[in-house]
C-alpha cells in the first residue's frame, strides 16, 4: 500500500517512520511513506501557501492553489490515490473506516492541515475529510501518522501473527480482554485461576464475558451502536 503525505513540516514524519512496525514494514516493502513538503507547491518567490481571512479575524488561512497545484502533481505521477484532508470537522475516525481504508484504497494521499484551516474550497478537493478526536491539535500531522499506522497495521504482511489482528481491541466491536503474565500473584493479585486451568473453552468463554463485561462498563456506546449497524 501507497501513502502520500502532503504538509507544511516533512521532517516531522522522519523519525515515526524510521522506526517500529511502521520503520519495519517500510524496510520490507509492504508499505511505501512519500512525504510531499507543501512549501514546493507554494506561490510566487516566497513560495506562500497562506494568507489572512476574508471577513478579518485572526490567524492565516491555506490558499486552495497550492493544494489543488500539489493534488494534480502527485495524482499525475500516482494515479488513483485516494485524497484525504485531515481537520477537527472531518469526520470521526474509527476501526470500520480504517479497514475501509484499508482494504479499498489502492494508496492515499493525506493532507495535514495548520494554521486557522483551509479555504472552504480545498474540500472540493478531496474525497474524504477525517478528524482523530474531539480535542484540538495544532495540526493534522500527528492525525496523518494515526491514520497511517492503523491502516498499515491492516496491510497483509505487516503484523507477524494475523490471529493477533482478529482479537483485539475494536475489531470484533469489543474492548479487549484482561491479559496476564508472570508472576501469578503481584502485590496481592492473583492471576484468574482459571487462565491456569488449561481448560482452552473455558478459557475462551470466560475472556469473551470479561470482554463483555469491560466494555458494557468502559464503553457502552460500542455495544449499542453494535446494534445499530
Ligand atoms: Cl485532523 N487536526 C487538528 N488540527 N486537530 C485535530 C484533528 C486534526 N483531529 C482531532 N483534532
Amino acid at each position: 500500500m501507497e501513502f502520500h503525505v502532503l504538509t507544511l513540516f516533512p521532517e516531522f514524519f522522519d523519525s515515526p517512520l524510521s522506526c517500529g512496525l511502521i520503520g519495519r514494514a517500510i524496510k520490507a516493502g509492504h508499505i511505501s511513506v512519500t512525504v510531499h513538503p507543501l512549501r514546493k507547491y507554494g506561490l510566487g518567490r516566497y513560495r506562500q501557501v497562506d494568507d489572512a481571512p476574508y471577513g478579518g479575524g485572526h490567524g492565516m488561512v491555506i490558499r486552495p492553489e497550492p493544494i489543488a497545484a500539489a493534488f494534480d502533481d502527485i495524482l499525475s505521477r500516482h494515479p488513483g490515490l485516494w485524497r484525504i484532508i485531515l481537520t477537527p470537522q472531518g469526520r470521526l475516525l474509527n476501526q470500520q473506516i480504517v479497514r475501509t481504508l484499508a482494504e479499498r484504497r489502492p494508496g492515499l494521499l493525506l493532507l495535514a492541515g495548520r494554521y486557522e484551516g483551509f479555504d472552504e474550497r480545498v474540500r472540493s478537493l478531496a474525497d474524504e475529510e477525517l478528524s482523530i478526536g474531539d480535542y484540538v491539535l495544532a495540526g493534522g500531522e500527528i492525525a496523518t501518522l494515526v491514520v497511517i499506522e492503523a491502516v498499515a497495521r491492516l496491510v497483509p504482511g505487516v503484523v507477524g501473527n494475523p490471529e493477533s489482528l482478529r482479537e483485539e481491541s475494536f475489531s470484533n466491536g469489543l474492548l479487549e480482554y484482561p491479559q496476564y503474565t508472570r508472576p501469578r500473584e503481584f502485590r496481592g493479585q492473583r492471576v484468574p485461576d482459571v487462565l491456569l486451568s488449561g481448560d482452552h473453552e473455558k478459557i475462551r468463554r470466560w475472556r469473551l464475558e470479561q470482554a463483555i463485561k469491560r466494555t458494557l462498563e468502559r464503553r457502552p456506546d460500542l455495544i449499542s451502536n453494535k446494534t445499530e449497524s
